[in-house]
């Protein structure tokens, strides 16, 4: 038999996850499970590119670790680390920086994103974030790299990187492969449709993985949409009902035209209940799920030591390769 595919994957734990990482991402990694062999880690090392609470962090590390097993994650079966508990991710970064052109981070719009963001902090972390990210899926030779569409340029300089390398020192990486969803890879905001609904924004512009039900249906009925009255997905000129129309197709497993069938004529209002209804009955199996895993820290301690310890293991052996292609001595000491 065929060894499995490998997956990579990570979530940042700045803040609470959102439906558009659980839709974008977090989905996927369960959906992927049975027919890949996969990597999801917790990319704590990646949160450091902005200021972090040191113990809102360590708390935020542990919520995304939980919200991993409470959307359906089997540790047995796909490993659940965080990034800073396997050195080679960092030693890998610096060695791929080198291998990164500073014109190729230029172009990256993550970064001039988060720069007029955080304008008093443009740190050398966050700029050369697109190369630990390269780090993390090559380290592990990932096959697929389940990602929202907003990670997409990254991705490709990871396979661009990867590709370079490859082309003076042989086949030493895996050339990975992204999985962006074709229905709800860019989750929208709910008050300003045509940008992509982030955890760093205002409350009400974003549905929480962790938000009460009351909440969820008072952020949906408030959703922007606009004046037409129908449900039609067009989402250059009905970015808000076109969004709210992806989120249910995604969440009810039915196409867009099918929703446009159910609901065009019913009205905003019956079609928006129809949303949260659809994102309450997902969210609450995996909320309570949550609340179980997350207070179990002797078990969150045994998955994140397990993991560690396998993920090491992978690692190691690549950089042990890469250590020996580009001259540095063989061996740690
Ligand atoms: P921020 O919201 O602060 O920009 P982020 O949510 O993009 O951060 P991560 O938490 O690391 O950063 O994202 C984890 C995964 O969720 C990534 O694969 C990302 O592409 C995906 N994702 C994030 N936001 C959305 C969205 N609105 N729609 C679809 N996928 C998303
Ligand atoms: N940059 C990603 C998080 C991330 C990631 C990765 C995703 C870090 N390393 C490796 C996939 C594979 C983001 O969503 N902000």
């Amino acid at each position: 038999m065929e060894p499995k595919k490998r997956i990579f994957s990570g979530i940042q734990p700045t803040g609470t996850l959102t439906l558009g990482n659980y839709i974008g991402a977090l989905r996927n990694f369960k959906l992927l499970e049975d027919e890949y062999d996969c990597v999801y880690s917790i990319v704590d090392m990646h949160a450091l590119t902005v200021r972090q609470n040191p113990t809102a962090l360590r708390k935020a590390c542990l919520t995304v670790m939980s919200l991993y097993l409470a959307v359906g994650l089997d540790p047995d079966k796909s490993l659940i680390y965080f990034q800073s508990h396997v050195p080679q991710h960092a030693e890998l970064s610096w060695v791929l920086s080198c291998y990164t052109y500073m014109g190729e981070l230029n172009r990256m719009t993550q970064f001039k994103d988060k720069s007029a963001r955080n304008a008093d902090n443009i740190n050398a972390g966050l700029y050369t974030y697109p190369v630990l990210m390269a780090a993390d899926i090559l380290l592990y030779k990932a096959d697929l790299v389940p990602i929202g569409a907003d990670q997409k340029q990254h991705l490709e300089l990871s396979r661009d990187v990867a590709e370079r390398f490859n082309k003076v020192y042989g086949d030493v990486f895996v050339v990975p492969d992204a999985y962006i969803p074709k229905v709800g890879g860019r989750v929208m905001s709910l008050q300003e449709p045509t940008r992509k609904m982030s955890k760093s924004d205002p409350e009400d512009t974003y549905i929480a993985m962790l938000d009460e039900p009351s909440a969820i249906r008072k952020k949906l009925r408030r959703a922007v949409t606009d004046s037409e009255n129908a449900i039609r997905f067009a989402p250059e000129n009905k970015p808000g009902v076109s969004n709210l129309m992806s989120i249910l197709s995604t969440l009810r497993g039915i196409t867009l035209d099918e929703v446009a069938s159910l609901y065009d004529g019913k009205g905003y209002g019956v079609f928006k209940d129809a949303v949260a209804d659809a994102v309450i009955e997902t969210l609450a199996p995996i909320q309570e799920r949550f609340r179980r895993f997350n207070s179990d820290k002797a078990y969150l301690e045994e998955v994140m030591t397990h993991s560690a310890r396998r993920a090491e293991a992978i690692a190691a052996k690549t950089m042990a390769k890469v250590r020996r292609k580009v001259g540095l001595a063989a061996t740690r000491l």
